[in-house]
């Protein structure tokens, strides 16, 4: 972790920390100034060596907070926040992370009933002492409770977007260590799975031995869980990252076999015992001759090499000794996939570079941190085409005052214009208005609506799994005449709040019939919609839209965990919006 973001960790518990104790105002200037050193392009411990006015030069940091923070630098603890930490001593994170209980819940129960941890929350809950508490009653009680298990459950698996940059990290550590000859990452992260259990990693090498012992002695690994000639698993950030090696030979089997998912790799084996073959991590064997039952000891000591090798030292050899062409890692889920490949109709996926814009961003005019201006170079220095401004309009569930109202977007629409003089990219001008819980695009006037090019509509309300079948809801947001794409469609946030409940290929019908695209949010947090629900959308017909929601300039680059996603739901460049150059999307705005 960065020092910016831990400092900005501590800024944000002192915040939650004050709000739990009904403090106003002042946790949202810690929080500004949390997102802001979070953010901050210069490396916070560097400007704090030049004083503290070099720390107030960082956003929405003032003198308090620069001195706090460099007090935090300092001397690795600052006495204020170790003064609420006293008065209020719980876990914050841990509780906080259940849908629905926020700092004030937290303090509350804490004067109440004391609760201090997840389990004192439980335990409250299923005594019905929390209904009893002035402020709360049985629904809450029982959201509470439904959000514990969801919160449990959730703080097993990583979230794609922190365990790819540690993972990117342990390949480069191994790729220079000199006994490692390839390296690759395997199992649900090369699956771009939207969580990950594990990370496994696989290195191909003559001296296995030395290649663990260079992982269990990386400085970047703060615990060693098993050692050995073949495998070595360590804690890095907090993931457990496995690593087999295997000799360069094996390395296309190791890595079709560890890149999964169990379900393709159950459904591959089938096939190739039907073909009188034997699949595994070693290789695929052509056992037809073989005598024995294929696992029999026939002199390679565990039977696993076992009658004439086919393939092994690549991945793609190894699908053509079975009969099939090389099948990308996102699609090898057992979703039709061996058929398809089978029959010459895998998808030619979308690509990265295909992607030429962003239709979905947010400015300093909502709660994004950026003037327009700037959040149109930034996407310009990514090398988009285009860019849409999609702020919030003013409703329910949208960060307190930071939506706009008519008069604000109109003014905002001045601003855009004179942005788009001063840049070589197009600059839509759009909006994210509500979906509210009957299906309504809320907030917005209608000849507002029809002046503004492009109109994302999302569910900020009304979320989770605990509303029923949302599909209505969906499909008279899609069918709304001025909606162009359904935001984040199913409100979830992962590990945070379920999905709503709703079924993706009627919304994703609907969505085709009225020309309306739906989004793939790229947002790690997000990721929505994911792999079988953009499925269902392209063979739906429907057009998806594969946008960040970017609230500042870093979160462009999130695109990439959006276009992995949608090649998850078998996404084609044809499938989406965004990779048609401004004046395909125009004409794509004006059909629908
Ligand atoms: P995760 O870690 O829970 O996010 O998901 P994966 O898919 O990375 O699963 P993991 O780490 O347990 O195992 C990595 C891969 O190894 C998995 O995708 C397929 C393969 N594998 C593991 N156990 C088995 C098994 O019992 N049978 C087969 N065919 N493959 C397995
Ligand atoms: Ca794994
Ligand atoms: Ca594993
Ligand atoms: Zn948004």
């Amino acid at each position: 972790m960065s020092r910016n973001a831990e400092v900005a960790d501590r800024l944000e518990e002192y915040a939650d920390l004050l709000e739990a104790q009904g403090v106003e105002y002042k946790p949202n200037t810690y929080r500004r100034a949390a997102e802001n050193v979070r953010e901050h392009a210069a490396a916070v411990e560097g400007l704090a060596d030049d004083g503290e006015d070099a720390v107030a030069e960082i956003d929405g940091v003032g003198d308090a907070i620069a001195s706090k923070i460099v007090e935090y630098l300092e001397t690795g603890s600052i006495a204020e926040l170790e003064e609420e930490r006293a008065k209020l001593p719980v876990e914050m994170d841990e509780l906080t992370a259940v849908e629905g209980v926020g700092p004030k819940t937290v303090g509350s129960l804490y004067e109440a009933l004391g609760v201090q941890t997840l389990d004192d929350l439980e335990a409250a809950a299923e005594a019905n002492e929390i209904r009893a508490v002035s402020g709360f009653g049985a629904t809450t009680e029982q959201n509470i409770l439904d959000g514990i298990a969801f919160a449990r459950q959730a703080q097993e698996r990583e979230l794609l977007g922190d365990a790819r940059p540690a993972a990117e990290d342990v390949l480069e550590f191994l790729a220079d260590v000199d006994a490692v000859e390839r390296v690759d990452v395997a199992g649900s992260l090369r699956r771009w799975k939207p969580t990950i259990g594990d990370v496994d990693v696989l290195a191909a090498s003559s001296d296995g031995a030395a290649v663990g012992d260079a992982l269990a002695d990386w400085e970047r690994v703060d615990d060693v869980l098993d050692h050995g000639d073949t495998k070595t698993s360590v804690r890095v950030d907090g993931l457990r990252v496995d690593l087999r090696v295997v000799v360069d030979g094996e390395f296309g089997a190791a890595l079709q076999y560890f890149t999964g998912s169990k379900d393709h790799n159950v459904a591959l084996r089938s096939e190739a015992i039907e073909q009188g073959k034997k699949i595994n991590e070693y290789g695929v064997f052509d056992v037809s001759d073989v005598e024995a039952e294929p696992g029999a000891e026939t002199g390679d000591g565990d039977g696993q090499r076992v009658g004439q090798r086919l393939a092994g030292e690549s991945e793609a050899a190894v699908y053509d000794a079975v009969g099939f062409p090389w099948i990308p890692p996102e699609l090898r889920e057992d979703r039709g996939e061996l058929a398809a490949a089978r029959d010459g109709d895998l998808p030619d996926l979308l690509a990265g570079g295909d992607v030429r814009g962003d239709l979905h961003t947010h400015t300093e005019w909502s709660d994004g941190v950026l003037t327009v201006a700037d959040l149109v170079t930034g996407a310009a220095e990514f090398g988009h085409d285009y860019l849409c401004v999609t702020d919030h309009a003013e409703g329910p569930g949208v960060v307190a005052d930071a939506g706009l109202s008519d008069a604000d977007l109109r003014e905002q629409a001045a601003e855009v214009r004179r942005v788009r003089e001063d840049t070589d990219i197009t600059v839509f001008h759009g909006v994210e208005a509500n979906v509210d819980a009957d299906g309504n695009v809320g907030a917005v006037s209608d000849d507002v609506l029809a002046d503004l090019d492009l109109v994302v509509a999302s569910p900020h309300s009304g979320l989770g799994d605990g509303g029923g079948d949302q599909t209505d809801r969906l499909i008279r947001a899609v069918e709304h005449p001025h909606v162009d794409v359904l935001g984040h469609p199913s409100g979830r946030l992962i590990n945070q709040r379920p999905a709503m409940e709703f079924d993706p290929r009627e919304v994703a019908a609907a969505a085709a019939d009225a020309g309306t695209a739906l989004e793939v949010n790229s947002n790690p947090h997000r990721l929505d919609l994911w792999g079988s629900a953009v499925q269902a959308a392209v063979e739906a017909g429907a057009t998806v839209a594969v946008n960040t929601d970017a609230h500042s300039i870093p979160e462009l680059a999130n695109v990439e965990f959006g276009v992995h996603t949608a090649r998850r739901g078998w996404a084609e460049a044809g499938d989406v919006l965004n990779v048609r150059d401004a004046d395909g999307v125009r004409e794509f705005l004006h059909d629908s």
